[in-house]
């Protein structure tokens, strides 16, 4: 029990130094994602504290003390309210946890294809060992640095040469399984003016902690001009 006390130190000072921007999102998708964390921790709290909240009752009440040295409690087969109360409570927080995670997941999930023409800014994004290669409209193409407007949807067209890649930009959203000979689509809603960093999220190979870009959030008239560059 000591030891585990010391061991938690060395943990959470490592913890200190992560900057968590998955907690801290700048697009509407990353928020959705945040929600999903934050909701169902805040539902693990609750019954976190009720069953703490029994333990240490029932500890305190039923701790063995000289006068009880003789008793004996009385035999009971079952108890129906009880029984009841914990399986539907459990079965009714699932469900409120199951209902944004389902609709949240399926609203963000990459498509494989793209049936209706829409407003959104299109980019081709193509993953290799060790490199991204992304492809604005118009044909201009960085290796380091994804480059998009604020406050749009930006649909990324994530296209492998070699192996399985994820794509990653911890505030925005992800991860996405990019995957060679399968293009999928995948959408980041209303991104907010900022240079976040991006990652690819799945091994991949000896270099592919080396696979890592920028990926830089600019107004609508810094794009059109970066695009035309
Ligand atoms: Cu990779």
């Amino acid at each position: 029990m000591v030891l585990k006390r010391f061991t938690l130190v060395p943990v959470l000072l490592m913890l200190a130094g992560c900057n968590i921007t998955v907690l801290n999102p700048k697009s509407a998708t990353g928020k959705d994602q945040a929600f999903l964390i934050w909701f169902s921790f805040g539902l693990m709290l609750i019954v976190l504290l009720v069953v703490f909240f029994l333990f240490f009752r029932f500890v305190a009440t039923y701790r063995y003390t000289d006068k009880k040295a003789n008793f004996i409690p009385e035999d009971v087969h079952g108890n129906k309210w009880l029984e009841l109360t914990w399986t539907i409570l459990p079965i009714l927080l699932l469900i409120v946890l199951a209902v944004p995670t389902v609709a949240i997941t399926y609203n963000q999930s990459p498509i494989s294809e793209v049936l209706k023409k829409d407003e959104a800014v299109q980019i081709e994004v193509e993953a290799q060992q060790y490199q991204w290669t992304f492809t604005h409209e118009g044909g201009k193409t960085s290796n380091q640095a994804l480059v998009i407007p604020e406050g749009k949807t930006i649909r990324l067209q994530l296209k492998s040469k070699d192996v399985i890649h994820s794509f990653w930009v911890p505030a925005l959203g992800g991860k996405v399984d990019v995957m060679p000979h399968k293009d999928l689509y995948y959408e980041i809603k209303n991104p907010e003016v900022g240079t976040y960093h991006g990652k690819c999220a799945e091994y991949c190979g000896l270099e592919h902690a080396k696979m890592i870009f920028t990926a830089k959030v600019v107004t609508e008239e810094a794009y059109e001009q970066y695009v035309k560059e």
